[in-house]
């Protein structure tokens, strides 16, 4: 799904979320109204019980001009966004990107807790320690990569080799069942050692 085609459904998810929990994907929600190949899995494999997860990463542009990153998709979820984290009264919650992620010429943009994310929603199955499954990037010069994600306690331990993509380097990539909105807790509860 496109980014940008994301952010309406996305803000009335993520209004529910702050309204409600973190733990279960609202039943009147049902299947996001825009539909590509990733949207299409039916209800019967949909075996989550957390419903949303994260994904960190670091992004180098080594190139000369700015890339975007356009969109993001993986079988392990319905839809996938680039979430930001902002605080409001000193309070952390997180908002989709209004627009393209930029990745500027000659910097590195990361992606980490209580910054920018990719969230993923409508998990197709749990994500456990442990877990790796394929995270779909595509960028607006660089095209399209796809990197093995690992579920892992933090960023320390994030596995797997940097992958190039043209002038890009994805690195540090590493995920996990979605933290509590302010982005601070610890060890989600779903999550178990191997
Ligand atoms: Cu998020």
């Amino acid at each position: 799904m496109i980014v940008r085609r994301a952010v309406a459904m996305a803000v009335v998810m993520m209004a529910v979320t702050l309204a409600g929990s973190m733990t279960a994907a609202p039943p009147s929600q049902g299947a996001p109204e825009a539909h590509d190949s990733h949207t299409m899995a039916t209800p019967s494999t949909h075996m989550a019980t957390t419903g949303t997860g994260v994904v960190y990463l670091m992004i180098a542009n080594a190139g000369d001009d700015d890339d975007e990153l356009v969109n993001a998709a993986t079988d392990r979820a319905h839809d996938a966004q680039v979430h930001e984290t902002v605080i409001e009264n000193e309070v952390g919650r997180m908002v989709p990107l209004a627009g393209p992620l930029v990745i500027p010429a000659g910097e590195s943009v990361s992606l980490a807790p209580g910054g920018l994310h990719i969230m993923l929603l409508g998990l197709t199955d749990d994500i456990r320690l442990g877990d790796t499954f394929d995270l779909t990037l595509e960028f607006a010069a660089a095209g399209e990569v796809t990197i093995p994600v690992t579920a892992v306690l933090d960023a320390d331990d994030a596995q797997g080799q940097p992958v190039n993509a043209g002038a890009l380097t994805i690195d540090g990539f590493w995920s996990r069942p979605a933290p509590m909105i302010d982005g601070t807790s610890a060890t989600p509860a779903t999550m178990s050692a191997p």
